[in-house]
């Protein structure tokens, strides 16, 4: 049988600043493809455009480093290839998450994990990838700021019992090694179709705030890149490559 490689080195620590930012060192180290860095907390845990991740103990927080060999206009699909494996997993639980475009994975409308990806390229060649997943695994409502307590969630709260870290971080390394394969095969279309099966952002009325504008419409597809297009009111398509997508119906 074919090894994983997400659980050849995995490395725990008890409390870091970020997982992400060590993955980053490691990286340039040379250390391989598929090292895995696990903390119990994370006292600078980071989001995307240098926003705060909330890290209390008893969540999961991880990191990986990718290499991937493959064309690097592709790892724009990497966001959509970790989420489904987050998705799969939570899935495994017996709950119903769905992804919101780009990489929030929600349980009843509330966040429960996010993912940050971090790439250095050169020369249109992928030095390294850090893949970043944080997961709200047995935290309850008391562990999140004020700020976050009607929009974030955990698997303790939706499933009202305490869940295994270690055997959840199995699974999860198992299914971020059957993604990433499906992704390593360049099977991009499969990868593409399974994410709008397990998204609930398609066909949505989405408010976009990029760093330079807001855009409002439908949730039109997402492209072969994995970005958003949408359709807005004046009957143009845009394409959005990085941003933040609130859902109009929730608002
Ligand atoms: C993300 O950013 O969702 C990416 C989060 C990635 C965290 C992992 S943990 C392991 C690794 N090491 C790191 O340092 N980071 C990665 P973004 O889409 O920008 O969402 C950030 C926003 O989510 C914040 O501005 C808050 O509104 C909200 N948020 C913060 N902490 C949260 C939490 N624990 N649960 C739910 N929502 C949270």
């Amino acid at each position: 049988m074919e090894k994983n490689i997400f659980t050849k080195k995995i490395i725990f620590f008890e409390g870091i600043s970020s997982t992400n930012s060590k993955a980053k060192q490691l990286a340039i180290n040379g250390v391989d493809e598929g090292a895995v860095m696990v903390a119990k907390m994370q006292k600078k845990g980071r989001g995307r455009f240098d926003r705060l991740w909330e890290s209390p103990e008893g969540g999961l927080y991880l990191s990986t480093i990718l290499r991937p060999k493959i064309p690097s206009d592709k790892t724009t699909l990497l966001p959509l290839v970790a989420s489904l494996a987050v998705n799969d997993t939570i899935k495994s639980y017996e709950l119903s998450p769905k992804i919101k475009w780009p990489n929030d994975i929600r349980v009843n409308k509330k966040k429960i994990a996010g993912i940050l990806l971090e790439s250095e390229i050169k020369d249109n060649r992928i030095e390294y990838v850090v893949l970043g997943i944080g997961i709200n695994m047995n935290l309850d409502i008391n562990h999140f700021s004020k700020e976050l307590r009607s929009s974030a969630t955990s698997l303790l709260i939706e499933l009202k019992e305490a869940v295994d870290n270690q055997q959840f971080l199995k699974n999860l390394l198992s299914n971020l090694n059957d993604r990433y394969k499906q992704y390593s095969n360049e099977d991009f279309d499969k990868i593409i179709n399974e994410w709008k099966q397990n998204s609930d952002t398609i066909g949505k009325k989405v408010k976009i705030n990029t760093s330079t504008e807001e855009i409002i419409g439908i949730a039109y597809d997402v492209d072969q890149s994995g970005y958003l297009i949408i359709a807005t009111e004046s009957k143009n398509f845009k394409k959005i490559t990085s941003g933040d997508c609130i859902y109009v119906n929730e608002l």
